[in-house]
Order: C-alpha cells, then sequence, then structure tokens
C-alpha cells in the first residue's frame, strides 16, 4: 500500500518558526531577530514563512507587515482565528502571500475552546474565507482542523469538503497534541485526498517522538506541504524540526534535496535559533548535533576511512559540516590508530600499529583517555627505542 518514496516530487517547507516557535516557552523574538530568522529561512529556500497573527500584539502587526514588505523569495503567511475581526486585521498587510485559517474540531476544543459546534464552525469558516476572496482574490488561502485526530471522521470530511467548495488553496491537518502514528497520518491522508481538490499540509506536534515520520507518511500519502519549525521549536516540545525534516527527506531523494535547499545554512538557522531562545542544540540532534557525525568504534572507523557511505547516510559536506572520528578508547581499532599516526606525521609497521593498538584499548580500559593523551601515546611509541615499547609506555603523563 505503501507509496514509493521516488513519488514524492512536490513537497514544499511551510516553516513556522515565526509562529508556532514564537508559541516556544523561550521564544520572544525582536523585531530585528524575527527579520535575521526570516532572511536565514529564504536564504535556506524555504518556500513559506508563516507568522504570527497581526491582532495578538501591536509589535506582532508591525513585525508582519515589516517582514511582509522584505521582498523576499519565501512567500509570507499569517496565522489567523477563524473569525472576521482576525481576518480585517490581516487584509490590511501589503506583501502577504496568504493567510493560514484554523479552528479546532475535536470535542474537548469545541467544548472548552471556542464552544461551537460543526454547524457553526462551517458558518464562520464560509464567512471568513468568502471575507478573503471578497477583498483580495489573489491571497491564498488554507483553512486547518486543529486537533484533527481527536476530531470525529465525518465531522472532518464535512468540515473539509465545505471549505474545499469555496475554493481554499490548502486543507490543513493538525496533530495538535502529537497523538498520531504515521500510519493513521497515512490513512486519513489518503481518504481525504481522493475527496478534495485543494493541496494538503501537515502540521505535526511531536509529544510522542512521531513528528518526522508523520510529516513523511504525510507527503507519502498526497500531502504536498510540510509545517516545520527550526530545531522544531514550538508550544510543549513542539512541532517537525526543519533539519530532522530535512535529513528524511535527503534520504528519499538527495538530489532534489541539495538543488531545492541552501543546505549550507542550516547549522547557521539552528544556532542562531538557539542562541536567541536560550538552548542549546541538542547533543542528538538531525545533522547539527554534536555527534551527528561522530563515528567510534573500530569496525565503524575502519569502514568510514575507507568509504564515508558505509556508515553516513548523510554527506556532513553538503551541510558545510565535517565528520569526526573518536579513536580514545577503548572501542578503537587499528585502522583508526593508523589514521591518526599518519595525521601525526608519523609512519608504524603493521606488526607495530597492532601492539600500540592494544595497549591503547588496555590503557583506556584504566582510565579515559583523551586525544591528546592518545597524541602523546603514539609520540612516545614512535620516538622509544624498540625494546622498550609494550605495556610501559604510557606517555600521556600518568
Ligand atoms: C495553534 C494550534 C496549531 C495550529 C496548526 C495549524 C496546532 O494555533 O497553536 O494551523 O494547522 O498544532 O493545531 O499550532
Ligand atoms: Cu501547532
Amino acid at each position: 500500500m505503501w507509496r514509493n518514496a521516488d513519488t514524492i516530487c512536490i513537497f514544499k517547507i511551510i516553516d513556522s518558526t515565526l509562529r508556532e516557535g514564537e508559541q516556544f516557552v523561550g521564544a520572544n523574538f525582536t523585531t530585528g531577530q524575527k527579520i535575521d530568522i526570516a532572511c536565514a529561512l529564504d536564504e535556506f529556500g524555504v518556500e513559506y514563512i508563516e507568522l504570527t497573527s497581526p491582532v495578538v500584539s501591536p509589535r506582532s502587526f508591525r513585525d508582519l507587515r515589516t517582514i511582509a514588505g522584505l521582498g523576499l523569495n519565501a512567500k509570507v503567511l499569517t496565522h489567523i482565528r477563524c473569525c472576521k475581526e482576525d481576518v480585517l486585521k490581516a487584509l490590511e498587510i501589503e506583501g502577504l502571500a496568504g493567510i493560514d485559517i484554523v479552528i479546532g474540531t475535536s470535542s474537548p476544543l469545541r467544548r472548552f475552546s471556542h464552544g461551537m459546534e460543526i454547524p457553526r464552525i462551517i458558518e464562520a469558516a464560509c464567512e471568513v474565507i468568502s471575507l478573503i476572496k471578497q477583498n483580495r482574490l489573489e491571497l491564498e488561502v488554507r483553512f486547518s482542523t486543529e486537533d484533527s485526530f481527536r476530531s470525529e471522521r465525518e465531522d472532518l470530511l464535512r468540515v473539509y469538503r465545505e471549505v474545499d467548495k469555496l475554493g481554499v488553496d490548502r486543507i490543513g491537518v493538525a496533530d495538535t497534541v502529537g497523538i498520531a502514528t504515521p500510519f493513521e497520518v497515512y490513512e486519513l491522508l489518503r481518504e481525504l485526498k481522493g475527496r478534495v481538490r485543494a493541496e494538503i499540509e501537515f502540521h505535526g506536534h511531536n509529544d510522542t517522538g512521531c513528528a518526522i515520520a508523520n510529516s513523511y507518511a504525510a507527503l507519502l500519502a498526497g500531502a504536498t506541504c510540510v509545517d516545520t519549525s527550526v530545531l522544531g521549536i514550538g508550544e510543549r516540545n513542539g512541532i517537525t524540526p526543519l533539519g530532522g525534516f530535512i535529513a528524511r527527506m535527503y534520504v528519499a531523494d538527495p538530489e532534489r534535496v541539495r538543488r531545492k535547499y541552501n543546505l549550507k545554512v542550516l547549522p547557521k538557522l539552528d544556532a542562531m535559533v538557539a542562541e536567541m531562545v536560550g538552548v542549546d542544540i541538542p547533543f542528538n540532534n538531525y545533522i547539527t548535533g554534536i555527534t551527528a557525525f561522530t563515528h567510534k568504534a573500530g569496525i565503524h572507523a575502519k569502514a568510514i576511512l575507507n568509504d564515508p557511505s558505509t556508515y553516513e547516510a548523510l554527506r556532513p559536506e553538503d551541510f558545510g559540516l565535517s565528520r569526526y572520528i573518536s579513536i580514545a578508547h577503548r572501542l578503537t581499532g587499528r585502522n583508526a590508530i593508523r589514521w591518526r599516526t599518519e595525521q601525526l606525521g608519523i609512519s608504524l609497521g603493521e606488526e607495530e600499529l597492532r601492539r600500540l593498538t592494544a595497549h591503547i584499548k588496555a590503557l583506556a580500559d584504566e582510565k579515559s583517555l583523551s586525544l591528546d593523551d592518545v597524541d602523546a601515546i603514539i609520540r612516545h611509541w614512535a620516538k622509544a627505542p624498540v625494546g622498550e615499547k609494550g605495556e610501559g609506555v604510557c606517555g600521556c603523563g600518568s
């Protein structure tokens, strides 16, 4: 039933760092920071940049106007509630490419958030979509059902059918509380795909670690747009991270992803946003985490030294990064030690290398070693007269 990854030919990134990301607890972007983020996302090549609603605050209104007026290649969107007041404010913004409308359709949100039943939601949707179409026909309109995966299927399809008839450009499916699995996303979107004319967008939260896989499943089912944010920042633990999504798509189709996006901008984006919101990039972050291209075990190091594609699905150089081979530990191997001796300009025979490696492994069993320690051992070993090489040689100052 799964479509081949080759069939994902069109996908667009709607980056929401400046909307969902602004809902991250540590985010309090200044105007200048928003401009920097928008420009870096544009340089990276995302297709859309979504910004916070203009009704949120006077600054939000001004910043939206500023960013929509920057003349970026990326299309600038704003994200609003399904009400007239928000639409009227958004319509005041020049340079805007589209408006993303959202309303909760699940029973918890209908009861405890806006209090509207499905027929009333449909009425409100018709009202706001018509208002946009009457005033600014050029604007793209997206209509999304918040908490889609806890909404009744029948309700969802009814709402989607009505907004589709009104000519929206995109229909948004949102896994607001991060509960969906890839299979569930695929199944719902597949059904939807057969019923609507509009493009389908997926927005997935990461509470249970499925956001990237769910976004990918959405594309396999026929969605064309995925919401991301830099480092995944957003409400709670956030949404599909831009870098992780890129890693997934790169593996599916490296050529297309390299062509489409300026991948070398990613480390700058992650570092910039991490600093702005006061967090470190996690060590295991996709692509930009400190260990993302670090190899350790002797078997891995040997193969990587022969051909990096053995243990790397992503090429660090495509992202302006480099790989690192960790050699100062008990799992190290002869090939890794040879590689290091050569880097130090030292040439040892195979038997010597074997003994030196065994010596380093035994020492690493006793205490933790740094690369400097291993370098000192190698240098000391190379200088020691033949008879004195062996277990007694430490060379690392202890
Ligand atoms: C929110 C909720 C939202 C909206 C997603 C969407 C969600 O407004 O904060 O517009 O598709 O996760 O449901 O982010
Ligand atoms: Cu969200």
